[in-house]
């Protein structure tokens, strides 16, 4: 049976088909970059950001870089997931008792649908990086809840619904420069609070140089009647700096710190001028993706050269087909490790 994706239909998610004589399972959206350079006034640069499907459109939490070159996180919407209004104002948030809270910085923000509420969650300072988390019903209100993890840590993932009746994190562990390491670990939650039960779920593949610096997960992992499909972000180190590729792996869809596949070879790598140029030149950053159950199209959002949002399309059936084919798991990953 082929592999389908266990998601709601979205036959209105932006799609274009490969272009002819390409033979990648992730193709670059032609209208890409789909934000450029200064998109509003208070704002530089608009990328590694999160979308959803929202009323007839989507919505969106966006990383946005100020003139300040401090990041926020602001919301947007958009009709077709493509063309974005997105507010020149930050998010606003409140905590639990409703007393108003705003972040020093916030950047790389993931949206988790769960149980018809959306969670966010980023970067965000804590005495050094760690994660921030929150909610919304509505992409106006905000509600903070308490940080998941203590510093130094970014790429906070939420799975999408409860795993064995508790909530699961995908986060990275790292320090407080441009961390030259990094695995990616779960965790577990009865409530979103409390968090524990930590396990090591990938680790970089030395010997496959484009994942061998660090890795941290993408999107929200996306079920698949073959596994969790997780995008991630694999790192190289070079003479010119660190470059940042899209690879996936498939986690067990019970034990999701258990990975059953995962990529030799990278599914995207900066290659196109919004990708090579930018603030930071050779990055591509996916944080979310738009996934239609019917058809099992997905439409991945990454940031370039933390300048640019842009949008690549693959299929699931091609996408998982391609995990497979090309698989290396290392032992450490197939294990659920808890050291
Ligand atoms: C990471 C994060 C990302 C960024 C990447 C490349 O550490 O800061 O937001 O895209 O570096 O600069």
């Amino acid at each position: 049976m082929s592999p389908e994706i266990l998601t709601e239909p979205l036959p209105n998610l932006p799609w274009e088909e490969r272009p002819e004589g390409s033979t990648d399972v992730l193709w670059r959206f032609t209208g890409n970059p789909v934000i450029g350079w200064n998109p509003s006034p208070s704002t530089a640069r608009i990328y590694n950001s999160a979308v959803v499907p929202f009323g007839d459109g989507f919505a969106g939490v966006f990383r946005a870089d100020h003139r300040t070159g401090t990041s926020a996180l602001h919301v947007g919407f958009s009709p077709d997931g493509v063309h974005w209004d997105v507010n020149d104002e930050p998010i606003r948030w409140v905590d639990e008792t409703g007393a108003d809270y705003q972040p020093r910085y916030a950047y790389d923000p993931r949206v988790a649908k769960i149980d018809g509420r959306y969670y966010v969650c980023w970067c965000v300072d804590f005495g050094g990086a760690a994660l921030g988390l929150g909610y919304t019903d509505d992409f106006q209100n905000f509600v903070r809840l308490e940080n998941p993890v203590t510093p130094f840590n970014r790429n906070g993932v939420l799975f999408p619904r409860t795993i064995g009746g508790t909530y699961r994190l995908l986060t990275r562990p790292s320090d407080s420069g441009h961390t030259p390491f990094g695995d990616i670990f779960v965790s577990e939650s009865p409530d979103l609070t409390f968090w524990g039960r930590h396990r090591r779920v990938m680790t970089p593949d030395k010997e496959y140089w484009w994942q061998s610096v660090k890795i941290g997960a993408g999107p929200i992992p996306i079920e698949t009647t073959d596994g969790w499909l997780l995008f991630y972000h694999g790192v190289s180190g070079t003479a010119n700096g660190l470059v940042y590729s899209i690879g996936a792996a498939l986690l067990d869809r019970d034990e999701p710190s258990k990975v059953l596949h995962r990529t030799r070879s990278y599914l995207l790598t900066p290659e196109v001028d919004y990708e090579t140029a930018g603030f930071v030149p050779n990055v591509c950053f996916p944080c979310a993706a738009l996934c239609d159950g019917a058809t099992g199209r997905i439409a991945l959002y990454y940031g370039a050269a933390d300048t640019f949002s842009a949008l690549a399309f693959g299929r699931v059936e091609e996408i998982v087909a391609q995990i497979k084919a090309d698989s290396r798991v290392l032992p450490a990953d197939a294990e659920s490790f808890r050291g």
